[in-house]
């Protein structure tokens, strides 16, 4: 396990092992078919809650391995509150501005932890996670938001900080190995100009007494007690992309869309991976 006296120092752990490369390299697998085959759907499905779609990947939000090492950061009681995919296709150019995720996500009090599960290599050749450490206790920075084409975030928001003033450092990863990061660090991440796709699953936890502003959202207890009840409880897929899974789905980005958009200037263009856009017609 991590020393967590690193993590409070640095804003970031890593690397944790998970799984092994062959496991990584499955699921990896099972997302790719997906997006081959439908990609308008599949860029629906992996802006967030993606967890609500594939049994498979409910049972890696609810692994030992990752729950474990949130524990020691946020304690015995902990909800997944959202998990989605961060796929940077071979030779494109889609990146992550530098940014804080506390700016936009409307939980109170700030106490959220990001699991980055890596389903294949990430090192700075195919553009791994950067960060900033230490930023985490700086508190919240202003952003501005660039609604940027090639942006992966929802807003393209970027932290009003002049990052190349600043000690980064890169996040390099195997198949099978994750990261955690704080709320508040900076971070971001370059294009990807190699071969391969570079893959990562980012699943945010917080423990049980955090509060939804702005509305109710929903959350998954994966470990310890609920005796605050301050979010609702999905339904969990019984099987791949089936029809309620997708209404699941559906209303899950509903109800993330007027947290995270109730106040954007452009509320309707979202777009990309992070895309939260919602679609009438599913199945
Ligand atoms: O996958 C990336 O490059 C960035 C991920 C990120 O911003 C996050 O997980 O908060």
């Amino acid at each position: 396990m991590f020393p967590i006296s690193e993590f409070d120092q640095n804003g970031f752990a890593c690397p944790i092992p998970v799984m092994n490369s062959s496991q990584a390299a499955s699921l990896a697998e099972q997302i790719m078919r997906f997006q081959h085959e439908d990609p308008d759907k599949a860029a629906r499905a992996f802006g967030t809650n993606t967890h609500l779609l594939f049994p498979s990947l409910c049972e890696v939000i609810q692994r030992e391995q990752i729950l474990d090492a949130v524990e020691q950061v946020l304690g015995k009681n902990l909800l997944l509150w959202s998990a989605s995919f961060f796929i940077k296709g071979p030779k494109t150019s889609s990146f992550v501005s530098w940014h804080q995720d506390s700016t936009y996500w409307g939980l109170e009090p700030p106490e959220i932890v990001t699991a980055w599960l890596a389903l294949t290599p990430s090192n700075l050749e195919n553009g791994c996670m950067e960060v900033v450490p230490g930023s985490h206790l700086r508190g919240q920075v202003s952003h501005h938001d660039t609604f940027g084409d090639e942006n992966m975030l929802s807003r393209g928001q970027e932290v009003a900080v002049d990052i190349s003033c600043e000690k980064t450092e890169a996040i390099e990863l195997e198949a099978g190995q994750m990261s955690l990061h704080h709320v508040r660090i900076f971070h971001g991440s370059k294009p990807n100009p190699t071969n391969t796709p570079r893959i990562g699953f980012a699943m945010r936890f917080i423990p049980t007494h955090v509060q939804q502003n702005g509305g109710r959202t929903f959350a998954l207890l994966v470990r310890g007690h609920d005796e605050f009840n301050h979010f609702d409880r999905p339904n969990l897929p019984e099987t791949d992309l089936g029809v309620t899974e997708w209404e699941m789905h559906q209303e899950s980005l509903k109800r993330m869309n007027s947290v995270l958009f109730k106040d954007a200037a452009q509320a309707t263009k979202v777009k990309g991976h992070q895309s939260l856009k919602t679609d009438e017609k599913f199945s």
